[in-house]
């Protein structure tokens, strides 16, 4: 493994050092994210952690981030979880290193179906499978906000972009995709961050075996998904799928063989809908427990909706909708790190020396609370998005979507599927929190609200 910043730099660390095994106290396997945060509170803007003899360097500090997200000195690294998930997404987009050539292929060929313009291609499947949530709450009163925004985002990135349905609303268990995807992540992750010779492979025998089997399916899915486009003819359906069946026949300088297709198929099938999902959990979460911010973004909704399914344009007008939903990523930024990689021997901040290959960690929660956003850095307040206080605060204090080159691809359709969601919510039902709910936040490869339950009625009832 790459070491982390020059071994001769002393950082601060947790207090109670153990032998060989390090820095293990008060950090929990579930929760790694949240005690990070906790740390970065106590420690600073930047600290380190040691484990197993593996050094981990966490920055949350905004003029320490400015430098890592500085492109012409640091590049996306792909840290030990990261890495471990290579098994399952290869040289896809994700998990790709920045010099392997299908990456740039891959970016060059799929970046225009990203655009903000393109996002009028997707726009009548989002506002359909919203509609789809609507008319399945319509047949239960009581409901799990993370699970079916877990149903409603698999169902958008199914259907736009590879015109695949999940049946996520007609069936009633959740399909069997996403048990297997989330056993898989989270194993492989795992996997490659506990590394003991032998013991490893005997404590994970079980699993490895399970994790062979929900690899084979996951696998069997991506080959429906082919060979029912390959039955319906390539060329037809002008999705990210088609996009790149068509690169491949016409031998497209951007073309991808067939195993790197595979590979981004299951890549935008799980990096498009976990994230989104999450994020729109924590807007609902904070929105139901404010009834004046809901009445208010109630109001705004009626006022540039109507009692209609939005058109393309008047998605975005929908100033508060968007503010809510940056703050929700602001907190709870659903894809909680990035991690950098110096491409040359330089320096960070007042004196953090790194040479080449040394890597740090991102923590996008903690830079997301960083004193630059002020005082009551955990309280959720919409209006730190109002443009006078973003210009306010230094470019980089905001980056739920990564950075550089490496930065999301699927920013836009993620904005535009979860105003269209929250803005159909707050027009169509109204929503009653469970009022002893405490937010509790499971991590898994993203955050997530979990035991979030609310009661839904139809709207004014
Ligand atoms: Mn997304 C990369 C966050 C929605 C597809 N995404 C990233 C990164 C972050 C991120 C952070 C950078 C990771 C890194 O540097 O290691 N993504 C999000 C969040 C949401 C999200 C918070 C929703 C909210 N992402 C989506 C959606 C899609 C998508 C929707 C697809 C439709 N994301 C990707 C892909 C990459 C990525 C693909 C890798 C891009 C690359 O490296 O070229």
């Amino acid at each position: 493994m790459a070491t982390t910043l020059a071994p001769d730099v002393s950082l601060p660390h947790p207090p109670r050092r153990l032998p060989v095994l390090g820095d293990v106290l008060g950090v929990h396997v579930a929760t790694p994210v949240q005690d990070s945060i906790r740390l970065a509170r106590e420690l600073g803007p930047i600290f380190e952690r040691v484990v197993l003899g593996n050094r981990f360097v966490v920055v949350s500090g905004v003029d320490l981030v400015t430098d890592l997200n500085d492109e012409r000195r640091f590049t996306k690294h792909l840290a030990p979880a990261v890495a471990g998930l290579r098994s399952i997404g290869g040289d896809g987009l994700f998990t790709a290193y920045s010099d392997e050539p299908n990456w740039r292929k891959a970016h060059d060929l799929l970046r225009p179906a990203f655009t903000q313009a393109a996002m009028r291609t997707y726009h009548d499947t989002m506002v359909e499978v919203a509609g789809e949530l609507m008319s399945y709450w319509r047949t239960r009163d009581h409901v799990d906000v993370s699970a079916d925004m877990t149903k409603l985002t698999l169902e958008t990135i199914g259907r736009t972009a590879f015109s695949y349905s999940f049946d996520s609303f007609t069936r009633t268990e959740r399909h069997p995709f996403v048990g297997a995807m989330v056993r898989t992540l989270t194993h492989n992750q795992r996997r490659a961050v506990i590394t003991v010779p032998v013991l490893s492979d005997l404590w994970f025998r079980d699993r490895d075996r399970r994790n062979e089997q929900d690899k084979a399916y996951l696998a069997d899915v991506i080959d429906d998904i082919v060979r029912t486009r390959r039955d319906h003819g390539v060329g037809a359906e002008n999705d990210l799928l088609d996009i790149m069946l068509t690169a491949a026949r016409d031998a497209d300088p951007n073309a991808l063989d067939e195993v790197n297709i595979r590979h981004q198929i299951l890549t935008f099938l799980i990096a498009g809908h976990e994230t989104t999902s999450g994020a729109l959990s924590f807007a609902l979460y904070y929105l139901s427990r404010d009834p004046e911010l809901w009445e208010r973004a109630r109001a705004e909704i009626d006022e540039v909706w109507g009692d209609e399914p939005p058109t393309f344009e008047r998605v975005a007008k929908a100033r508060l909708v968007r503010r809510i939903l940056d703050e929700a990523l602001r907190l709870w930024p659903t894809a909680p790190g990035y991690a950098r990689e110096a491409l040359t021997d330089t320096v960070i901040g007042d004196g953090y020396r790194m040479r080449r290959g040394d890597w740090a960690m991102v923590l996008i929660p903690g830079l997301h609370r960083d004193p630059v956003w002020g005082a009551n850095t955990d309280e959720f307040d919409p209006d730190r998005f109002l443009s006078a206080a973003v210009r306010s605060r230094p470019a980089q204090a905001y980056k739920p979507f990564g950075t550089g080159e490496r930065a999301c691809i699927g920013r836009q359709f993620a904005l535009h599927e979860a105003m269209i969601v929250l803005g159909t919510v707050l027009q169509n039902v109204d929503v009653r929190p469970d009022p002893n709910y405490r937010l509790r936040v499971e991590e898994r490869l993203t955050l997530m609200p979990k035991g979030f339950e609310v009661q839904v009625s139809p709207r004014g009832r």
